[in-house]
């Protein structure tokens, strides 16, 4: 028998109670990336198939015969997600089926760098597919490398050790919206409604869809494994990681959430991967958030609801009274 999933001991009602990403399987504690896949085939059903290029999903599913998932899987080559996705739809057709989702679900470094050749060729032919990229901001599975997703100042095991990373993130919502998809959408598991709005309004559209998670990942980040929701409130608030859609080739685009603002050392101070930054350091990529919002927000529209605060059932605590950072490496 299946339970209502609860937050805080109160069901959340518009949850799908269907748990199709089953216990078991092997991801750290708080993984980011594994409650986005929970909640996301909530959202897409069951008539769903997995194509994963080598990442930490390719672990956390289970080792061969098992399989964390209660769909089919497809592993493939690190930089085919695009590619491989688009084979199963077209083998899928050809057998008269045109319902099954075929959801390419890739790291960022599946999707900004190795993975981009297929993904660009994919959106480019508008391929049926919908396309996720958990972005954990770094190679994490093979221990911490910088992947073009790492955000500016960032640690990783690659990086200098200080100033960290010297470039800024790559844009992807800006690239993604320049192949003229069908639709393209940021998505946080922290905002568990707009998350789910997501992921069903995918499912209900056809061609090329994509997706771009926020995925903490504790190891990576240097935070403890209970921080992943709270730092997807602070991570949208700083807009670090706004909340967006772009429908019709980007000609429609929209802000879901837009609150009132913290200051982005909030959100960095939390976070191990951070703590060699001096106060200018944080200027700098607060000036570089605040160009970025700018550059977005000049072309979207603002929906009436914008204050980033969840029905009063599903309101989370408030990020002020949980704990602070434990450091873990
Ligand atoms: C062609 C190729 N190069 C390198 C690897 C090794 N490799 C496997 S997973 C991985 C990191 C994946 O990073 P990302 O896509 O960000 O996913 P994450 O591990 O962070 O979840 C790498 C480098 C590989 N499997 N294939
Ligand atoms: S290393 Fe990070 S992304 Fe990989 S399973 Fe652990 S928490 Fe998840
Ligand atoms: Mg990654």
């Amino acid at each position: 028998m299946h339970r209502k999933p609860r937050l805080q001991g109160r069901p959340l009602w518009n949850v799908p109670s269907d748990e199709i990403y089953g216990q078991g399987h092997l991801a750290c504690p708080g993984c980011g990336a594994a409650i986005s896949m929970r909640l996301a085939l909530k959202a897409l059903g069951r008539r769903t198939i997995i194509v994963l290029p080598a990442c930490c999903f390719s672990v956390i599913d289970g080792p061969f015969p098992c399989s964390a998932a209660g769909v089919p899987v497809l592993h493939c080559a690190f930089e085919t997600a695009g590619a491989s996705a688009a084979g199963v739809r077209a083998a899928l057709a050809a057998r008269g089926d045109d319902e099954t989702l075929v959801m390419a679900w890739a790291g960022d470094g599946g999707t900004y760098d190795i993975g981009f050749q297929a993904l660009s060729a994919a959106a480019e032919r508008n391929e049926d597919i919908l396309f996720v990229c958990y972005d954990n901001e770094a190679y994490m599975n093979t221990g911490i490398q910088r992947s073009g997703a790492t955000p500016m100042s960032a640690w990783t095991a690659t990086t200098p050790a200080y100033p960290g990373k010297a470039e800024p993130k790559k844009d992807l919502a800006a690239i993604m919206i320049a192949h003229r998809i069908p639709y393209f959408a940021t998505a946080c598991p922290t905002y568990v409604d707009d998350f789910l709005m997501k992921f069903r309004k995918a499912r209900a559209m056809r061609g090329f869809r994509m997706i771009h998670v926020f995925s903490p990942c504790a190891p990576g980040w240097q935070v403890a494994e209970a921080e992943t929701i709270a730092l997807g409130h602070l991570a949208v608030r700083a807009r670090v990681f706004p909340l967006l859609e772009a429908e019709e080739g980007g000609r429609v685009r929209r802000l879901n959430v837009d609150p009132p603002p913290l200051p982005v050392a909030d959100y960095l101070r939390r976070q191990g991967r951070f703590k060699h930054l001096k106060d200018g350091d944080v200027k700098a990529v607060q000036a570089e958030v605040d160009r970025r919002w700018e550059e977005l927000t000049a072309r979207c529209e603002r929906p009436a609801r914008l204050d980033g605060r969840a029905p009063r059932k599903w309101r989370l605590p408030s990020f002020e009274r949980l704990q602070g950072p434990r450091r873990l490496v």
